[in-house]
């Protein structure tokens, strides 16, 4: 006969945090919101953090290079989504981690004997004004000279000049060599008032270059979320499918995380995906996988080979129709507690603690602080990326308002079968789990995030919490009848409607 979980399914918006003592020594600049992504255990110690407990959803309109560059440069890991071919998806994480570093290696060279006309035209194909000459014109051969767009006057110099007329030869040049810290290449620009060092091994070749403007960047982005190389990170999706082509590329392509996207990951092709990754790549690779709802998926997954975090959710996604099709799925504050209990029972029986990632039905900066407090050690979202300028899809104005679409991978519009389907021979979509729609357009990823990161901490000083592992810890929770979600809204006063009609009816109330 079938079993009956006791207890309703329930949703994060029944519940309330009561507040706990607020210290006067908490302050928001002091509080630590940074959260472990790759499991820990006294073996492997911590391999992955996040600077910021917020990732984006592998989806078509929410996670490209240009989404997750803008969330890593928050602190936050964007997960590139794996609806579309291995070499494209392969292309969008190697722009993330080229896109800003340290130590760049230069895309815009140029030889002795090339003109100025080709070196204008270079510069309008890469963007790039400050142009190494090396003896190949590539980028790691003996480095000649440099020369940028300060060297010439477009309309008033011969293009057909040769470079080497109005380079800075490599004697005038200042440059570091191989082997120096970033700190010593940025304090060689600011001593020489530079705006680009190179650097070049014994031989004098090429090597890569540094940038004033990456450093001035980073100070203005203190919480950028970058790897050992002062690369951005970046995430990325597999499917149970293709992974044996995939992954290798990926992580070629220099992935940080990759993580198995599957509305259900309580599957046998799932854990031999994550196996076959683990067996390929050992602790190299940090994985994820999911999505889960129970105790049962919870000791699947973590079973054998092992993940490092697991994705709860499945049905809650604002343009999910999963549990209608198909009646499956569960509330996610029941999901996540239920996961979150054996998460801790896992740690204390086995030493390793596997972070948490609640999937999916945030609709507002409240909820997130509740999975939080539920134990989630971070958060993946579509909806909430899909509304910023950052996402992929364009802007479409409706009835006045600005609106950018947003689809679900479930959806015949994203294609993405592998997702959804996990008999051998499937090949397309037999019904639509997600649907095609449009979100409120709300601005730019920056500004938006750092109001949620303020109303986090905030909630965090009202429960006395200097971290995540303190909020968790601290957190009473109190569920909430029909009659106080009434309460509280404003009651019988007269409010004027501000611009956010939009807002208020997509992000930011509690619902
Ligand atoms: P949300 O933040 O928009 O509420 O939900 C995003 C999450 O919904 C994704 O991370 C993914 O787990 C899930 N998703 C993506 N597509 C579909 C679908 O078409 C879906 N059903 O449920």
């Amino acid at each position: 006969m079938a079993k009956i979980i006791e207890g309703v399914s329930r949703t994060f918006s029944e519940f309330l945090l009561i507040p706990r003592l607020t210290r006067k020594a908490q302050t928001p600049e002091l509080i630590d919101l940074s959260a472990p992504v790759g499991s820990d255990s006294s073996a492997t110690g911590l391999r992955f953090r996040i600077n910021v407990p917020i990732v984006s959803a592998a989806m078509q309109s929410v996670t490209d290079s240009n989404l997750a560059i803008a969330l890593a440069r928050q602190g936050g890991l964007g997960f590139i989504f794996g609806s579309q071919d291995i070499g494209s998806q392969a292309a969008m994480v190697r722009q993330v981690k080229s896109h800003k570093a340290g130590f760049v290696s230069s895309d815009t060279n140029t030889k002795v004997g090339e003109t100025l006309r080709d070196v204008i035209g270079l510069m309008k194909k890469t963007g790039h004004s400050t142009v190494p000459v090396t003896s190949d014109g590539t980028s790691q051969g003996r480095l000649l000279g440099i020369i940028t767009d300060q060297d010439f006057w477009q309309h008033e110099d011969d293009l057909n000049s040769p470079v080497e007329s109005y380079m800075t030869k490599i004697e005038n040049v200042i440059f570091g060599e191989e082997g120096l810290s970033l700190k010593e290449a940025n304090s060689l620009l600011h001593m020489h008032k530079k705006n680009c060092l190179p650097v070049i091994d014994k031989e004098g070749n090429l090597k890569s270059l540094v940038f004033k403007k990456d450093y001035e960047d980073h100070m203005r982005h203190p919480n950028e979320l970058l790897d050992s190389s002062k690369r951005l990170c970046v995430g990325a999706a597999l499917n149970t499918r293709d992974y044996q082509e995939r992954a290798p590329k990926l992580v070629e392509a220099g992935v940080d995380v990759l993580c198995f996207d599957s509305s259900d990951g309580l599957s046998e092709y799932q854990k031999e995906g994550l196996d076959w990754v683990r067996n390929r790549f050992g602790q190299d690779v940090v994985l994820g996988g999911g999505n889960i709802v129970s105790k049962e998926g919870f000791d699947y997954l973590v079973s054998g080979l092992g993940v490092d975090f697991v994705k709860v959710g499945i049905g809650g996604g604002s343009i999910c129709i999963t549990r209608e099709q198909k009646g499956v799925g569960r509330g996610q504050a029941s999901a996540l507690l239920d996961v979150v209990a054996r998460r801790d029972e896992h740690f204390k029986n086995t030493g390793i603690y596997v972070p948490i990632c609640s999937d999916g039905g945030l609709s507002n900066d409240t909820q997130i602080v509740l999975a939080l407090a539920m134990g989630a050690d971070f958060v993946m979202m579509g909806r909430y990326f899909a509304m910023t300028d950052e996402s992929p899809s364009a802007k479409t104005s409706i009835n006045g308002q600005i609106y950018k679409s947003y689809w679900g991978e479930g959806t015949r519009r994203a294609q993405n079968w592998q997702r959804y389907s996990d008999s051998v021979d499937s090949g397309e979509l037999l019904f639509e789990e997600g649907v095609d729609a449009y979100v409120p357009y709300v601005g730019g990823l920056s500004e938006v995030l750092a109001t949620t990161l303020k109303k986090i901490k905030s909630t965090m000083i009202n429960l006395g919490a200097d971290d995540l592992i303190e909020l968790k810890d601290n957190a009473v929770l109190t569920l909430v009848s029909e009659q106080s979600i009434v309460e509280a809204g404003t009651s019988s006063v007269f409010q004027f409607t501000r611009n956010s009609e939009l807002e208020a009816s997509t992000w930011g109330e509690n619902r």
